[in-house]
């Protein structure tokens, strides 16, 4: 294992600064040289989250040019692929045909799939913590009419099951790709007779689910992106408490921003409040939160680092959170882990300290759930994580994931949500 010597907080926010720059293309942070030479979703918010105390104007450029790949339906693209950058990153556009689509816009090839919405989250922090107040509000009227109709996208289209929570209809949306949260539904899909390889280096992918990943993608693009196909034949759709907790999250930040746009605060209140009944209503069982297969209508047996999703939203009832957090700190999570948080939980059969998203720490979700943490007044568990946060970067470097067992480093180096999001904690470890 390679531990580096120790550093201290100012070289450690210098070195995150150098991978930033590195991953800077001028408009936009790839996530990591080589491995993800493109623009990718959340990572871009995480990035805008972590530079929003020390450089809200780059947040801000990194927020409108994530938002340039908007689609007219308000759906933002997992990927907005850089034409500048010349690596090879497999599906790239040619398998996605965005520019083939209608709502497409016409300047940027993307994705067709969405990942979770954390922009308004992003955007907030900006406008919170500007120093320029003008500059500041100036981007939230820019971005406002942005978010609202990606809110009203999640809200009109995929609410398929009917109980006011969106679903994700690919493990990609969920950001925590190879979840064991998702071994049910993957199973269940039909058998997959077209083999599709990655070119370039050995995937970080569970081999079973390569080939069904990119059958799902090209089966929905073959449709045209349709909505009416993902409510009524679309073999994936699931409803994830981590991608609706930041959903409410997000909600609550429009709510709150919509005075310095001129909006109405009231549909997004509202749209919380729905989306919390849901939670509570559709995915809570035995002390968590657990993602639904609406094709089985199933809740998933296996408890992950998604479970707690639901903490980022200050009116969770309390005895939820107490039972969340129960869990949390137990041997299931950071009880028994050097190195939180676990990605799955340590005693399920399917947990893999290896393997990505089946047992490896991450620090965008360290961060989350150190929000969630804090949003409930919970100062010295989320001093906690954001200091065991601190560590496994200090020691292993800017790294994609970490073993939660010795804190050595996994996947891809010089990860900027990873140098991002330190940059936020070593501005503030105590409370956001
Ligand atoms: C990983 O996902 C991409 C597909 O979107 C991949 O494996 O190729 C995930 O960790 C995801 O959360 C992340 O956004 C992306 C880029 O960092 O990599």
């Amino acid at each position: 294992m390679e531990v580096r010597s120790a550093i201290d907080d100012a070289a450690l926010s210098r070195e995150a600064w150098s991978v930033l720059d590195a991953n800077w293309t001028g408009s936009a942070t790839v996530p990591a040289p080589g491995l993800y030479p493109h623009q990718w979703n959340w990572d871009a918010t995480l990035v805008a989250v972590g530079l929003a105390r020390c450089d809200p104007r780059r947040a801000g450029t990194e927020l409108l040019s994530l938002m340039a790949g908007q689609w007219s339906t308000g759906m933002v693209p997992h990927i907005v692929f850089q034409p500048a950058r010349t690596e090879g990153y497999f599906p790239g556009p040619s398998v996605w045909r965005s520019q083939e689509h209608p709502a497409s816009p016409n300047r940027v090839a993307t994705s067709g799939l969405t990942q979770p919405p954390l922009h308004a989250l992003a955007v907030w922090r900006v406008w919170r913590y500007a120093a320029d107040r003008d500059e500041a509000a100036a981007l939230v009227r820019r971005l406002y009419p942005m978010l609202a109709a990606q809110h009203d996208y999640l809200a009109g289209t995929r609410d398929l099951g009917g109980g006011g929570l969106a679903a994700i209809v690919h493990p990609w949306e969920s950001g925590m790709d190879d979840s064991p949260a998702w071994d049910a539904p993957m199973a269940a899909l039909p058998p997959i007779h077209h083999a599709y390889r990655r070119g370039g280096p050995p995937s970080h992918h569970l081999d079973t689910y390569q080939d069904r990943f990119i059958w799902l993608a090209t089966r929905y693009r073959d449709t045209g992106y349709d909505g009416a196909y993902l409510r009524e034949d679309h073999p994936f759709a699931v409803e994830d408490p981590m991608f609706n907790g930041i959903w409410l999250a997000s909600c609550q930040m429009l709510a709150e921003m919509a005075p310095v746009a001129g909006a109405d605060p009231g549909p997004y209140r509202e749209a919380a409040e729905r989306i919390r009944a849901g939670l509570l209503e559709r995915l809570w069982a035995d002390g968590v939160f657990r993602s639904r297969d609406l094709r089985s209508g199933r809740l998933s047996s296996v408890c992950t680092v998604g479970c707690f999703g639901p903490m980022l939203d200050p009116g969770l009832p309390s005895d939820r959170v107490e039972r969340l957090v129960s869990v949390l700190e137990s041997p299931r999570f950071m009880g028994a882990a050097g190195y939180p948080v676990p990605s799955c939980e340590i005693r399920a059969a399917q947990f893999d300290r290896s393997r990505y998203w089946r047992g490896p720490s991450w620090v965008n979700t360290n961060w989350l759930l150190r929000q969630a943490l804090a949003v409930h007044g919970l100062t010295e568990a989320a001093g906690l994580l954001g200091a065991a946060t601190l560590r496994m970067v200090r020691q292993a470097g800017f790294r994609e994931c970490f073993d939660p067992f010795d804190g050595s480093g996994r996947g891809g180096r010089d990860f900027s949500w990873s140098a991002a999001l330190t940059l936020d904690l070593l501005t503030d470890n105590v409370a956001p």
